[in-house]
C-alpha cells in the first residue's frame, strides 16, 4: 500500500455527496486537497473544517468544469506549492431529469454531455501534462453503473457515464508509456444531492429512490477510491463497480416493505 500522505490530490464536485466524502477520506490519509466546485462559500467551509479536523493544506478552487477557458486559466495559475498535482478525482457530474427520450427537453442534455463528458475532458488535459512531465499521476474517474448498462429514460445520462468508461480506457492506452494510471470507480445507487438535481429539487421523488433499501453513501465510494489510489506502484485498479447489497444492476433492485 503506498501512502497519501503530503500527496497533491485535485477533486472535482467537492462541495456535496462523493465529491465531498472523497476531501475526507484524503485528507484523513495525511493528503492536501485541491477542492473544486462552483459553491464559493460551501467550499470555504469545507475547507475550514477539513483544515481542522485533518491538519492538512486545503485549497479551495471555484470552478464551473463546463467552462473551458475557467478550467485552464485556473489549473495553469495553480501555485508551485499547488500545482504537482499526483492525483486527480473526476467527479463534478449530475443527472438532470428521468423523461422519455421523446419528451425530454434537449436543455437537460446539453448541461449533461457539457458537465460529464466535456468538463472531465477539460481538467483532464489541463492537468495531465504536467503529470506527465513529473513522470507519475493518477486520474480516478466517477463513472456510474449507468456507463455499462442502459436504463429506460436515461439514455442521455447513461451515454454520458459510457463516454466516460470510454474515455477512461482510450486514455489509458495512451498514456501508458508514461507512469500514468487511470481508473474508473463506477457505482450504483448513492444517496447524495444526485437525485434531488436529477428531479430538480422534489424532495419526495428523490427519497423514493432509494425507499426500502440502503443505498451507497458517498464515503462507501470514496472508501474505493481510497483503495483504487494506494495500491503498490505495480497495480492499476482499472475499474470498480461499486453496488448496494440490495441492487444486482442498473434496474434491477430489491426493496423490502
Ligand atoms: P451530488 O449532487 O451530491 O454532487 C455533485 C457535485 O458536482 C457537487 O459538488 C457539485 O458542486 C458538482 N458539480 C456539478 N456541476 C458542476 C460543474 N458544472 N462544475 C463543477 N462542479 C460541479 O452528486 P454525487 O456526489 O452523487 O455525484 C458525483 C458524481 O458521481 C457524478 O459524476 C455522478 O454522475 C456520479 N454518480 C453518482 C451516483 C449516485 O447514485 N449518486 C451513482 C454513480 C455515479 P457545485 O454545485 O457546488 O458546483
Ligand atoms: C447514478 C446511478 O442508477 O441513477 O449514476 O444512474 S443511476
Amino acid at each position: 500500500m503506498i501512502s497519501l500522505k503530503n500527496k497533491i490530490i485535485f477533486i472535482t464536485g467537492a462541495t456535496s455527496g462523493i465529491g465531498k466524502a472523497c476531501a475526507y477520506a484524503f485528507a484523513k490519509e495525511g493528503a492536501n486537497v485541491i477542492i473544486s466546485a462552483r459553491r464559493k462559500e460551501l467550499l470555504n467551509e469545507i475547507a475550514d473544517d477539513i483544515r481542522t479536523n485533518h491538519n492538512v493544506n486545503v485549497l479551495p478552487l471555484m470552478l464551473d468544469v463546463r467552462n473551458r477557458k475557467e478550467v485552464f486559466d485556473t489549473i495553469n495559475s495553480l501555485t508551485d506549492e499547488w500545482k504537482k498535482i499526483d492525483i486527480l478525482i473526476n467527479n463534478a457530474g449530475l443527472a438532470r431529469g428521468l423523461n422519455k427520450f421523446y419528451e425530454d427537453n434537449p436543455d437537460n442534455w446539453e448541461e449533461m454531455i457539457d458537465t460529464n463528458i466535456k468538463g472531465l475532458l477539460y481538467v483532464t488535459y489541463a492537468i495531465l501534462p504536467g503529470m506527465i512531465e513529473r513522470g507519475f499521476g493518477h486520474i480516478i474517474n466517477i463513472g456510474s453503473i449507468a456507463g455499462h448498462e442502459a436504463y429506460p429514460k436515461g439514455a442521455v445520462y447513461c451515454a454520458t457515464k459510457h463516454a466516460v468508461d470510454a474515455i477512461t480506457k482510450s486514455l489509458r492506452m495512451d498514456t501508458i508509456d508514461k507512469n500514468i494510471l487511470v481508473s474508473t470507480i463506477d457505482p450504483g445507487l448513492v444517496e447524495t444531492n444526485f437525485s434531488k438535481i436529477r428531479f430538480d429539487g422534489d424532495e419526495e421523488k428523490a427519497k423514493a429512490v432509494y425507499k426500502g433499501l440502503i443505498p451507497l453513501t458517498g464515503e462507501d465510494v470514496a472508501d474505493a477510491v481510497i483503495f483504487c489510489a494506494t495500491r503498490p506502484p505495480h497495480v492499476n485498479i482499472a475499474q470498480i463497480t461499486l453496488l448496494a447489497s440490495q441492487q444486482a444492476s442498473a434496474t434491477i433492485v430489491y426493496r423490502k416493505e
